[in-house]
């Protein structure tokens, strides 16, 4: 495909001194980077104005903190306006791996109406209550989307083709907080976008700063499963004469087809 302009989007929130170490690794991939703060602490806000003019980087300042999936909404639009077709997603605080970048964006680029989701390859250092969470929120997805192929929800490394992403966000605008990537990976699924997954791996290192918080995050989760379970009991006919049809979008991924 000759159209093809992908942009590294960074949601931001307070991570700015993992931000700055993880930084070259980032921009020394070749590709723009956007970030998109969103409400951070003066201090740390200011920090990353100083990078974005040192480094040149695009920065997008929120002005006050309106959760994870709202910044990324609002980076994928920016870079609509902007001209890009793609927008690769990654957090802020280096737990995903830069290397994996120019793969993910091969396969987009072969792919450029798929969503390529990563699959994250946990070693010792992750945290069990994460990595039993997300195999019941797995489970959940399983339940919404008839779809075994869907191999994780909650990866924020993904790359976005911006065009069906936006038409997926305008019909049902996903959550704004912890709970976007799931609730955006579900509906995508539902409006029959392919879906590709490929393993990557992700860091939690022993002094790693999350935003996730436990209690609020974790029944923010449990109300959009239940929001999603009642929608696809909504949707149920209208996917299955999708699926009859041979209409319901594809789920592949280097271990297969669905
Ligand atoms: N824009 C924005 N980014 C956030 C917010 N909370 C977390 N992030 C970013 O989203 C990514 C993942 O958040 P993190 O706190 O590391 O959660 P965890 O990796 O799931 O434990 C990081 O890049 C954060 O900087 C938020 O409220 N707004
Ligand atoms: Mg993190």
């Amino acid at each position: 495909m000759s159209d093809f302009r992908p942009v590294l989007l960074v949601p931001h929130y307070n991570h700015v001194e993992a931000f700055a170490r993880y930084l070259p690794d980032l921009l020394g991939v070749g590709v723009p980077v956007l970030v998109v703060d969103d409400g951070s602490d003066p201090g740390q806000r200011e920090r990353l104005e100083t990078l974005a003019v040192e480094q040149d980087f695009d920065l997008l300042c929120r002005p006050r903190n309106a959760g994870k999936g709202d910044a990324v909404m609002a980076g994928l639009e920016y870079a609509a306006h902007q001209g890009y077709t793609h927008a690769l997603q990654i957090d802020a605080d280096g737990q995903h791996e830069t290397a994996d970048i120019p793969r993910f964006l091969a396969v987009a680029r072969e792919r450029p109406r798929t969503m390529i989701c990563g699959v994250p390859v946990f070693g010792d250092d992750a945290p069990w209550v994460r990595v039993w969470g997300r195999k019941l929120t797995d489970g959940m997805v399983f339940l919404e989307t008839w779809s075994r192929g869907i191999r994780d929800s909650l990866c924020g490394f993904r790359v976005y083709p911006l065009a069906q992403t936006l038409t997926v966000v305008a019909i049902k605008r996903p959550g704004r907080r912890m709970d976007f990537d799931a609730d955006m990976l579900v509906r995508a699924r539902w409006e029959g976008m392919d879906l590709h997954f490929l393993d990557t791996r992700v860091r939690y290192p022993e002094h790693g700063v999350s935003h996730f918080h436990y209690l609020r995050d974790n029944l923010r989760m449990v109300g959009l499963h239940v929001r999603l379970l009642l929608g696809m009991l909504v949707r149920a006919p209208g996917l299955l004469k999708l699926r009859a049809t041979g209409r319901l979008g594809k789920v592949t991924g280097e271990h297969g087809l669905e």
